[in-house]
């Protein structure tokens, strides 16, 4: 039966038998060259073509084979890119280098998954951002910080004599969706991740994930050269790897320390990627500590990577109170200004909204200001604000929405995966991080429909210009393995998901309405006239000139449009606005008729969703059926509660209740 173990790579047979014919005569022998991922690709290419097409096919190393893998002197494919094509009859696969045959591999698969004619293949793919991780936030305890799906995948217990067999199936998912790069463990960093024994467990790990191409990277704690004792409070809960009295990015013994650490974790994983770093932000430990600037402390843990060709990813999500009164400011005033700061082996990384992770927020405006400094987005997979494991949004939309968002920096068109992808200043790193929503339920993310969040973020870093259509499509086929018209039924369930969710959560991006340490109930009374401005005129957030500035944090496009209500895009205004109730929309309503219609949008998608489910269940096999059924039940549940308490918390302010 379907549990949702397989995720997207739920090989079924194919159903057209035509088709399947074709597959047959082209898949049937394979001439594979030797290379660093020839074990796993065949291994992968025999499960799938067993249970697709049930055959096993001959791997021979003559040109005779029907499928011809082989090098090209194409530099321009890089690392990882890859050409398909098919010339007369044969299927071939060319790689410039290694890493090419196995994501060309895994092309080859969802073809016959997605059941793709194969008669005129043409097909170029070069990844164009070059790092595309994920970030796991899993304590050494096993919990997830903001984790929906069980505990931890990493069994740090058992490691490293014994290897889990998720591990594989973790890295081939990956793997077939693009991913290279995983942060193993929480941006609050327990240092003990540093200790040589967690670093040989790392290491085991290390070794499978390196057979997909897959480099591991680990959160580090800015204090982890201190002993215990004269760690700050936040980290007596942890413990200390180091026996320095300081973290001091000027000691040069903590540079040493560093150096020594760094040494020793390459002699371990040879191809280790590097440190994500979370420093003087909510209560972790950080340079500023020492009255240094994040710069120099990032440069620290740059200079002892370099030699082995590491990174450091350092984040922005900071929001110290000294720093301006409105929070969202916070993290463009201290970084902008270290702009060139950076040492080369350094990247930023940003969420993609300068508040956090919130239902809806326009773009960091740090995206397209920093000049001199590699940036990457920081997206979220796991659904802290959106409805986590219970309700099923669909956030490539979302993503979408960013990636699109233009930021005027060098004129109309600048948008931000121009920016990612090194179109509008020369990076140095092109990347992207989506924050994990794995965990070790037997469907890996707990809700079946979260699974597209991991594929589309995947997907997504792989080509940020890719269709949602294509990659929604290509999701529901190879994870339902339904017909065409149920898929249409999916299809239309997912896509207005997040736009609803928004609009009845946090809408016209009002900010945080959650409560304070659960981010999924409502908590709209005590979020009131702290994080937003409410009363019986109006809603929202006086971001303009005469108010809290930000807009003056956009260039001067955005920041025109922003700072007047009648420019400002409706998808963003309370955020830049406190909007009269009494304004009048594009629709030609008041803004108080669309804000009260904008709040029932949570309710009426679950209860069409409802419907929809139930209009496929023939199609669907009936374990995962039932299992989404019981979390759309839930969500209508939950969705109602919200609404509820919204109506009972807005009624209050609105002029006709
Ligand atoms: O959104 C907040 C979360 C914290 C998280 C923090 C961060 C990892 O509520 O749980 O901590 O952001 O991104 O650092």
């Amino acid at each position: 039966t379907d549990t949702g173990y397989e995720l997207w790579l739920n090989y079924k047979p194919v159903q057209d038998l035509p088709l399947k014919q074709s597959y047959i005569q082209l898949y049937s022998q394979v001439n594979l060259p030797q290379c660093k991922y020839d074990e796993v690709i065949a291994e992968e290419l025999k499960g799938c073509l067993k249970a697709t097409l049930g055959i096993t096919p001959r791997f021979i190393s003559n040109t005779r084979a029907s499928i011809q893998m082989s090098y090209c002197k194409d530099k321009s494919l890089g690392m990882e890119g890859y050409l398909i094509r098919n010339n007369n009859n044969k299927i071939i696969l060319q790689a410039y280098s290694d890493a090419g045959f196995l994501y060309g591999t895994f092309h080859l698969i969802r073809l016959i998954q997605c059941e793709y004619p194969l008669d005129r293949l043409n097909i170029r793919e070069v990844p164009a951002l070059d790092y595309r991780q994920l970030n796991h936030w899993d304590d050494l305890n096993g919990n997830i910080e903001r984790g929906y799906a069980g505990k931890t995948l990493w069994k740090w217990d058992e490691l490293p004599e014994r290897l889990d067999e998720r591990y594989t199936d973790y890295a081939r998912a990956n793997a077939s969706i693009g991913i290279n790069g995983v942060v193993l463990n929480n941006v609050n960093a327990d240092p003990r991740i540093l200790r040589r024994d967690y670093l040989k467990k790392v290491s085991a790990l290390a070794h499978i994930l390196r057979k997909y191409n897959i480099r591991i990277y680990l959160a580090a704690n800015f204090a982890a050269p201190m002993k215990p004792s004269s760690t700050p409070d936040v980290m007596k809960k942890w413990g200390g790897v180091g026996e320095l009295d300081t973290a001091n990015p000027l000691d040069p013994n903590v540079q040493e320390w560093w150096n020594t650490k760094v040494d020793e974790i390459y002699s371990l994983i040879p191809d280790f990627g590097g440190f994500l770093v979370k420093a003087n932000s909510e209560g972790m430990p950080g340079p500023q500590d020492y009255h240094c600037t994040h710069a120099e402390g990032a440069n620290v843990l740059a200079r002892a990577l370099k030699p082995h060709g590491g990174i450091v990813i350092w984040r922005t999500f900071v929001y110290n109170p000294q720093i301006d009164k409105d929070r969202i400011k916070r993290s463009y005033k201290e970084f902008l200004p270290l702009d060139g700061k950076f040492d080369e082996n350094v990247i930023l990384q940003a969420k993609n909204g300068a508040l956090d992770f919130q239902p809806i927020e326009p773009a960091q405006p740090l995206f397209g200001a920093m000049k001199q400094t590699s940036l990457m987005p920081e997206l979220q997979i796991t659904q802290e604000y959106i409805g986590q494991s219970t309700y099923l949004v669909y956030l490539a939309p979302m993503w979408k929405e960013f990636l699109n968002f233009d930021t005027y920096c060098k004129g109309a068109g600048s948008n931000i995966t121009k920016i990612i992808t090194g179109k509008v200043y020369p990076t140095k790193y092109r990347a992207m991080a989506g924050v994990a929503n794995t965990g070790d339920s037997n469907n890996w993310t707990g809700h079946h429909f979260a699974q597209a969040n991991w594929f589309a973020f995947g997907r997504l870093a792989w080509n940020p210009k890719e269709t949602i259509e294509k990659i929604t499509s290509e999701w529901i086929k190879s994870t339902w393995n339904c017909d065409r018209s149920a898929e249409r039924v999916i299809t239309q369930m997912m896509m207005p998901t997040w736009n609803n969710y928004a609009r009845s959560h946090s809408p016209y991006s009002l900010g945080l309405t959650t409560q304070v340490s659960c981010h999924y109930r409502a908590g709209f009374d005590i979020r009131a006239n702290k994080e937003w401005k409410i009363d019986n005129k109006g809603i929202g957030t006086n971001r303009t000139f005469n108010g809290t500035d930000y807009v003056s944090q956009y260039f001067p496009t955005n920041c025109t449009h922003f700072n007047d209500i009648k420019q400002c895009p409706e998808l963003y205004l309370l955020c830049f606005h406190y909007v009269p109730w009494n304004h009048l929309m594009k629709s030609g309503d008041t803004f108080e008729k669309e804000f009260v219609e904008s709040l029932k949008q949570g309710v009426q998608q679950v209860e069409e969703n409802i419907q929809l489910w139930r209009s496929i269940r023939e199609k669907i096999d009936s374990r995962r059926f039932e299992e989404v059924m019981n979390c759309l039940l839930k969500e209508q549940q939950d969705a109602k509660a919200f609404y509820e308490s919204a109506v009972g918390f807005f009624s209050a302010y609105l002029p006709h209740k």
